[in-house]
This record gives structure tokens, sequence and C-alpha cells, in this order.
């Protein structure tokens, strides 16, 4: 097979780039490792920024978003038995963020593609990428228990923190900056009322704590938990009570518990790969950087990135610019690095790091001078709805 853009990966990333390059008659093929009902299964981010929604709405995939997204003004910070309302269309300049699962854009991309009939391939196993420094770079993969060989023009590493794209870049041509944070968040999701129609962060000498939700009757909760805890560690009424713990009274007396339908820990790392490109190899989202979810970013700077890649080549195919695809890892970047700043600052600011009381006492009083403060607001608020994107050279 041949085709101008094998992309890497059927997550957010992939299938956005997929769709967006398919609307422009710009031809790709994607190649996926899992079902697309394993890709569904895994629960993640739920929070928009307006530049992904807008960029959503640009690959022509967002009615049901559009219907269905909450659009979020604020959100709430909790500590020290005090709750602070962090008014985003206030100190944003009037920006707001949409609540829409990473589930329902994935599911909305899923059917999009299906509709277009552009060439995917699901369950592929055994991806291996070849003259990635050529002008024609060669995927291949077996589907079906069939060898199968693409020959393109591009590569987009699109297969996440754990794929095969950032592996195939020489050691020696690839810098990596890596944080692991010492604990992880343990996430449920129910069948329940929200606790509140707005997130709320919760600072805690217990750990940190994070309400969420996904509709008016679908919940979804966090709690800091040791890197040692296993989800079976961990009934449901545990985790009700753990959290009932970390949030300030007022709160837990509108919690509704249920049963979960979805319980999983995930590790908290921050990590960038530079440069996110190699040749005609460029990595993408996840495949090229991670944020803990404190800063609502992972899902969001993926978008940045398919962006970026997709005007680039846009011009690359459009207006024969062959020189601005050189400009894709500078372009990218300079974004990553402030949402990996401020996803680091938030976890640092509310998550339990130790017993040291100094060090709780010194995160209270940053979190109180944040939010008493014009300055502290408009600085949260402006990086929660999404820093400006990097212009597009033209
Ligand atoms: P993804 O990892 O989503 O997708 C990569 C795809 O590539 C996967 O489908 C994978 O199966 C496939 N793949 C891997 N190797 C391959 C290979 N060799 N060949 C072919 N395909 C291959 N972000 C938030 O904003 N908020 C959150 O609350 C949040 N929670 C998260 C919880 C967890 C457990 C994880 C892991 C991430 C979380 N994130 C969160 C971040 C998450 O939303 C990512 O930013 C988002 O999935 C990035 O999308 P992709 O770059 O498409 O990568
Ligand atoms: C979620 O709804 O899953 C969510 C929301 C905000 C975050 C992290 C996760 O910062």
């Amino acid at each position: 097979m041949k085709t101008q853009g094998a992309i890497i990966g059927a997550g957010p990333s992939g299938l956005l780039l997929g769709r967006l390059l398919d609307l422009q008659g710009i031809a790709n093929i994607i190649i996926e490792a899992k079902s697309p009902e394993y890709v569904l299964s895994r629960i993640r981010a739920g929070v928009l920024e307006q530049g992904t929604t807008d960029l959503l709405r640009t690959a022509q995939g967002s009615d049901r978003m559009d219907r269905e997204g909450l659009v979020h003004e604020g959100f709430a910070l909790s500590f020290a038995g005090d709750s602070r309302r962090i008014d985003l269309k206030k100190y944003s300049g009037g920006k707001s963020v949409l609540g829409y699962g990473q589930t329902e854009v994935t599911k909305d991309l899923m059917d999009a593609r299906i509709a277009s009939g552009a060439t995917q391939f699901y369950e592929a196993e055994q991806v291996t990428l070849h003259d990635i420094e050529s002008d024609h770079p060669v995927v291949r993969f077996v589907h079906q228990g069939t060898q199968q060989r693409i020959e393109c023009e591009y590569i987009a590493g699109c297969d996440g923190f754990h794929g095969v794209s950032r592996q195939s870049i020489p050691s020696d041509r690839i810098q990596l900056f890596e944080r692991v944070y010492p604990f992880g968040w343990l996430g449920i999701l129910s069948r329940t009322p929200p606790i509140s129609h707005e997130l709320i962060y919760s600072h805690h000498e217990r750990g940190f704590a994070l309400c969420s939700m996904r509709s008016d009757n679908l919940s979804r909760y966090y709690v800091q938990c040791s890197l040692d805890d296993r989800v079976e560690d961990w009934s449901d009424q545990r985790f009700w009570d753990e959290l009932c713990c970390r949030l300030p009274a007022e709160s837990t007396r509108q919690l509704v518990t249920g049963a979960s339908i979805e319980k999983s820990i995930a590790p908290l790392r921050s990590f960038v790969a530079e440069p996110m490109q190699f040749g005609r190899l460029f990595l993408v989202g996840d495949a090229a950087h991670i944020v803990p979810p404190t800063g609502a970013k992972g899902l969001n700077l993926a978008a940045s990135d398919v962006y970026t890649l997709y005007h680039l080549l846009r011009l690359r195919y459009q207006d024969r610019r062959h020189d601005v695809l050189a400009q894709y890892s500078s372009l990218c970047l300079r974004r990553i690095w402030k949402a990996e700043r401020f996803s680091w600052w938030m976890t640092s600011l509310l998550h339990k790091f130790s017993d040291d009381p100094f060090g709780r006492k010194i995160q209270e009083a940053e979190l109180a001078y944040y939010t008493s403060s014009e300055a502290g607001l408009s600085t949260i608020a402006e990086n929660y709805v999404g820093l400006p994107y990097e212009p597009i050279p033209n």
C-alpha cells in the first residue's frame, strides 16, 4: 500500500489528525494496535480547552460534543477547610472549558472515520517503522495474520507513551526529560449525580482529591493513592469514605455515592522528548510528552500538537512549502513546556508529598495567596483554559 501519511495509533491524536487530513484530501492510513472496544474502554481525560473544541469542530466531529458537553466557567480549589472558586471567565478574558470525556471524543472521531471510508487497521501486530530518514519511510505490521507494508511520505507517531514511534528514534538523537511523582491517582466512575456542577480540586493533609463529572448522572472522582496500592485494595466503600475525609464538610453533604462502574490507578509523571521529529517521523501527543492530569492538559496538549502538524502538512501539500515541517518540534515544544510547568505546579501544590507539616503549611499559604490575588487568579485561569496556540508560519 502507498499513502501520503501513515498514522500510528487511533487514540485522540491519531484519529483527530487523520480526520483533519482526510477533509483536506491528504491521504492517510491509521494503524492501531488494539481493538476499538479496548481503546474506548480506557477512561481518561474529561476537560477540553477551547483550542481543542475548536479543532474538533474543524474536524466536523463535534455535533454531539456541542449538544452534550458541559460548559465550565470556573472550578473550586479547597484547602485548609476553605473552598475558593476560580472564576475562569472573569480571569481569563471570557474563556471557559468544556466537560466532555475523552472516550466520547474518541467515539465521535471513530464514527467519522468509519463514515469517511478512510483506511484503518485495528489490532495491528508487530508494527515497525523503517527508513524514517529517507523520503519514503515504510511501516510494516501484521494484520489478521498477514504481513502488511505501507510506503508513505510522512509518519505521525500518535502511539502514546508506550508506543513504537519514539522507540524508533536512535537514543543519541533524542533527549528525554522526566519527573516521576511518588504517588498515583485512584479514579472511579459512578452513575451518580456529580457532587457539584463544577470541578473541585482538594488539598488535604490525607492527600489530594478531585471531583469531576461526565454528565449530570455520571461522576468521575479521584483520590491520591500510594504507588503500592492495587485497585483490589480499594472497595467502593473505602473509596467513598476516603473521598469524604478529603473534602470540605459543606461539599460532602451533596455527595451521592454508588457502585463504581470503572476503577483504575494511574501513575503520575512529567515527561518530554526533544526533538519531536526525526527525518519523516513526527511524534504527537503522549508519544512525545506526558503531564500529571492535575492541570487537565494531557489530551489538550495532544490536540495542539495535532493542530500544528495538520497546518504544516497542509502548507507542504497545498502550498508546496517543503521547508515548514522542520519547525514542527520547536513550535510544539514552546507551548508544551509551559503546560508541563503548570501541570507540575498544580501537582506540587495540591498533593501530599510527606508528613512534613512545614511543607503542608507552605502549600496552604501558596493556595491562600494565589486565590486571594488578582494576579494569582489570572495566572491560574489563563493556564487552566489553555495558553494561546503558537502561530503557524505563513
Ligand atoms: P493515547 O495513549 O491515548 O493513544 C495512543 C494509541 O496508540 C493507543 O490507542 C494505543 O493502543 C496505540 N498504540 C500504542 N502502541 C502502538 C503500536 N506499537 N502500534 C500501533 N498503535 C499503538 N489527560 C487529561 O487531560 N486528563 C486526565 O484525567 C487524564 N487521565 C489519564 C489517565 C491515564 C491512565 C492515562 C494513561 C492518561 C491520562 N490522560 C489524561 C492523558 C490522556 O488523556 C492522553 O493525554 C491522551 O490519551 C493522549 O492521546 P494520544 O496522544 O492519542 O495517546
Ligand atoms: C476528569 O474529569 O477525568 C479530569 C478532570 C480534570 C483533571 C483531571 C481529570 O485535571
